[in-house]
């Protein structure tokens, strides 16, 4: 049933970590596991906040870290069409409808798509993916995203030759996001990647987060994940993909284009203009927060290096 977010969600709906965690390692030791998770009450029309999603976990993408707490992930929030406080996206989000959603992926394609959140949840097998997220500010989080790589759903849409670029475009409602009435960027908050960027498998297309529907402080009802990336990249509650011949200007190159490029690689060596980038403060590790060194691509060096092979990094921020 669907869930009015006009009510606050109760802690009791809230799955608790050893829950998660015991529900995680069923699914990792049971082979038919997806099938037995599929057979959970599916998704119908309406896509509710915290719905069990089925998923299996990725064998390929997951991180030892433990994960950040589903409280801290779920309170402690970017998201300025809510307000730019780390507490204003849970306390203001509560009239955003995800329900119906629709996000249409158009441009430079040979097939262009207009999807709703079925069709979103069934277009590819959803997997576990445990990523470090690292924020500009110079904090990170350890998440379980639910979700599969964009570029299956890229691929459905048939790129064409000349794409070359791939705009992200998010809700902007004036009537539920409080934020809007801020100036502090132009809505609607627009990110951008490459084509190859996107189509890289670790590029996540997230619906997800602790096994369940993503709630909307978190970017409900699909969003992007970009893991190599400051989280800004990350674009939340996605309406629209273009893709397009030349770049993207992204809502922060707009805002502050020396403080924000085009890139975004996470690189502990390119300091922000106003603050180091060498470490980060690791959420949730309490009143003693434990400071780590930020890795080369948030330590997906591995994976994505190759892509910037021919860039100087420090020009290229
Ligand atoms: N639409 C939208 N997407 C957004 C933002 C935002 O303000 N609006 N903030 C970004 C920033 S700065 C970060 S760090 C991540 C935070 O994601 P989280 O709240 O799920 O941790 O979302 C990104 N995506
Ligand atoms: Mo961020």
């Amino acid at each position: 049933m669907f869930k009015s977010r006009s009510q606050p969600i109760r802690p009791s709906e809230i799955t608790d970590e050893s829950v998660w965690r015991a529900r995680r390692r069923l699914l990792l030791q049971a082979p038919g596991a997806l099938a037995l998770a599929a057979s959970l009450p599916g998704p119908a029309q309406a896509v509710p906040v915290g719905q069990a999603l089925p998923f299996t976990p990725s064998q390929r993408w997951k991180l030892d870290d433990t994960p950040t707490s589903e409280s801290d992930i779920t309170s402690y929030n970017n998201f300025y069409e809510f307000g730019t406080g780390k507490e204003d996206p849970a306390r203001h989000s509560g009239q955003f409808k995800t329900e119906p959603w629709t996000l249409q992926i158009d441009g430079l394609v040979h097939k262009p798509l207009t999807l709703d959140m079925d069709q979103i949840l069934k277009l590819a097998p959803l997997e576990e993916r445990i990523y470090r997220l690292r924020c500009v500010e110079a904090w990170s989080m350890v998440v379980p995203w639910v979700g599969y790589s964009l570029s299956a759903l890229l691929k459905q849409a048939e790129p064409q030759g000349s794409a070359r670029f791939v705009r992200f475009e998010t809700a902007a409602d004036p009537e539920t996001m409080p934020g809007l009435r801020s100036r502090i960027l132009n809505w609607p908050y627009v990110e951008a990647l490459r084509l190859d960027e996107a189509m890289h498998p670790l590029t996540l297309l997230a619906t997800g987060l602790y096994g369940k529907s993503l709630p909307v402080q978190n970017g409900a009802p699909v969003r992007l994940i970009v893991p190599w990336k400051y989280g800004f990249k990350s674009a939340k509650s996605l309406v629209r993909i273009t893709l397009t011949d030349t770049m993207p200007e992204s809502s922060w190159m707009k805002v502050a284009p020396h403080e924000y490029g085009f890139y975004a690689n996470v690189n502990p060596e390119v300091p922000h203009p106003r603050w180091s980038q060498a470490t980060e403060r690791v959420i949730g590790s309490g009143f003693f927060a434990t400071k780590k060194p930020t890795l080369p691509f948030n330590g997906y060096a591995e994976d994505v290096a190759g892509l910037y092979a021919d860039m100087d990094l420090r020009r290229n921020y």
